[in-house]
């Protein structure tokens, strides 16, 4: 699921001429392994903006790119009796031929390999939220300062790279789109069978293990992010993961959950009845939320501010709330109290790519940025109703609704790369009639 070589390539050397200057060297690394307890690991997943720069998916790697784009990394060597134990190595060789790197050496070797390539640079460029890297990176700095009089050049200082990676990652590539499309895919067939296989007694992690099911069988080891599989009330805890209570008959489940393939993430919300079918309040709040989601989608647009279709969505679900008596008052008066807010309190989407919420700026000079194709986005309005909210009638409490897509914008339009799972309440109720 890898890109060409070429690409990783081509990306380090763009990035070397954003960071314009002619005598940066820039320094990131893939990560290590983390304990989860005792001698177990989580299994190894790379840095994000590494994983964009390289392809390579070994822990403790350090790359080096120098202003020509020419690059260095530091990995571990193979060795037979470790691989023995815990799987293939790269090694020095692999990582120069499988990566395109133009010079490979042992993790041992990684002081003097830094110490030659940060000899007479200006400054060394790094993700700045990396603590170890750049307490690392001023160790070198002070060595080579140390050795003045042996001819040595200290680069003068640290600078930040991130604003620059994470410009370049927000914008996605036909390669990365193709992954992306399929991750998607995946997770549509996850909530599909979800959806086919719900009945009401089950307990939520027992739909969970669907969702799991069909991610793993369909290559995408992982989830992006933990799965949520709610059911009743606890759709109106935003990031509920316990996923441990019994699914009744007429609760809704919210499922927010996204498979990750080749390191990229997909991130999908549906709510559906567990007996299959909706009652008349959570179809009439689900149908704001859906109205809310087509107005947002018009707003994915070539050109348009990032919060137009937050904007839009707000205007929706407000307006749906003083239709069904739930807000009280004119709708402008309650979007500028941000009255809405104790029924949708998260804005209407991020960005989506190596990581669920990718990154990239959301504003440029104080300004919502305007939307540009190839920017992936998630769409996702809602409406949760506290079960303890005494403001509203009784009908309505517990409900806790969410739609979230994932939006390619293309200058022909927004393009849904989640397509094919049902949203519309009568696809959801002959979908689940249908199994
Ligand atoms: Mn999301």
């Amino acid at each position: 699921m890898n890109l060409s070589k070429a690409i990783y390539r081509e990306r380090r050397q763009r990035l070397m001429s954003q960071l314009g200057s002619d005598n940066t060297v820039a320094v990131i690394r893939s990560g290590e392994l983390v304990t989860r307890n005792n001698d177990c690991d989580y299994e190894f997943r790379p840095h994000s903006s590494f994983f964009y720069l390289t392809g390579y998916q070994e822990p403790n790697a350090v790359l080096f790119i120098l202003p020509s784009g020419e690059s260095h990394m530091a990995v571990l060597p193979k060795d037979p009796e470790r691989e023995q134990w815990d799987g293939f190595r790269h090694g020095i060789t692999g990582a120069m031929q499988t990566f395109g790197l133009d010079q490979a050496a042992e993790l041992d070797e990684l002081d003097d390999l830094a110490l030659e390539l940060l000899d007479g640079a200006d400054h060394i460029a790094l993700l700045i939220d990396d603590e170890q890297l750049r307490d690392q990176a001023l160790n070198w700095r002070d060595q080579l300062a140390a050795r003045a009089r042996q001819g040595s050049v200290a680069p003068k200082g640290l600078i930040d790279m991130s604003d620059a990676v994470h410009e370049m990652r927000l914008i996605k590539d036909l390669g990365e789109i193709e992954i992306m499309e399929r991750a998607a895919q995946i997770s549509v067939e996850a909530h599909t069978q979800a959806m086919k296989s719900v009945r009401p007694g089950m307990m939520e992690y027992q739909l969970e293990a669907e969702l799991n099911y069909v991610f793993m069988k369909q290559g995408a080891r992982v989830p992006a992010y933990n799965n949520i599989v709610a059911s009743g009330k606890n759709a109106c805890v935003l990031h509920y993961i316990k996923n441990d209570e019994k699914i009744e008959d007429g609760d809704l489940i919210l499922i927010d959950a996204g498979g990750e393939l080749g390191c990229y993430a997909s991130d999908i919300t549906r709510t559906f009845p567990a007996n299959g079918k909706f009652s008349e309040p959570q179809a009439q709040l689900y149908q704001v939320v859906l109205d809310a989601y087509y107005a947002g989608l018009e707003q994915m647009v070539v050109g348009a501010p990032y919060d137009a279709f937050h904007n839009a969505a707000v205007q929706v679900l407000t307006e749906g709330l003083v239709a069904l008596g739930l807000l009280n008052g004119s709708v402008d008066e309650l979007i500028e109290s941000k009255a809405y807010r104790d029924f949708y309190m998260h804005n209407t989407g991020h960005w989506l790519g190596l990581d669920v919420h990718d990154c990239g700026r959301y504003k440029l000079n104080g300004e919502a940025r305007p939307l540009e194709a190839g920017m992936v986005v998630t769409l996702e309005p809602g409406l949760y109703v506290n079960p303890d909210n005494e403001n509203v009638d009784a009908k309505w409490r517990g409900i806790g609704i969410r739609i979230e897509d994932d939006i390619l914008i293309q200058e022909n339009g927004p393009f849904v790369l989640t397509h094919g799972l049902p949203k519309e309440i009568h696809e959801i109720e002959a979908l689940m009639a249908a199994k």
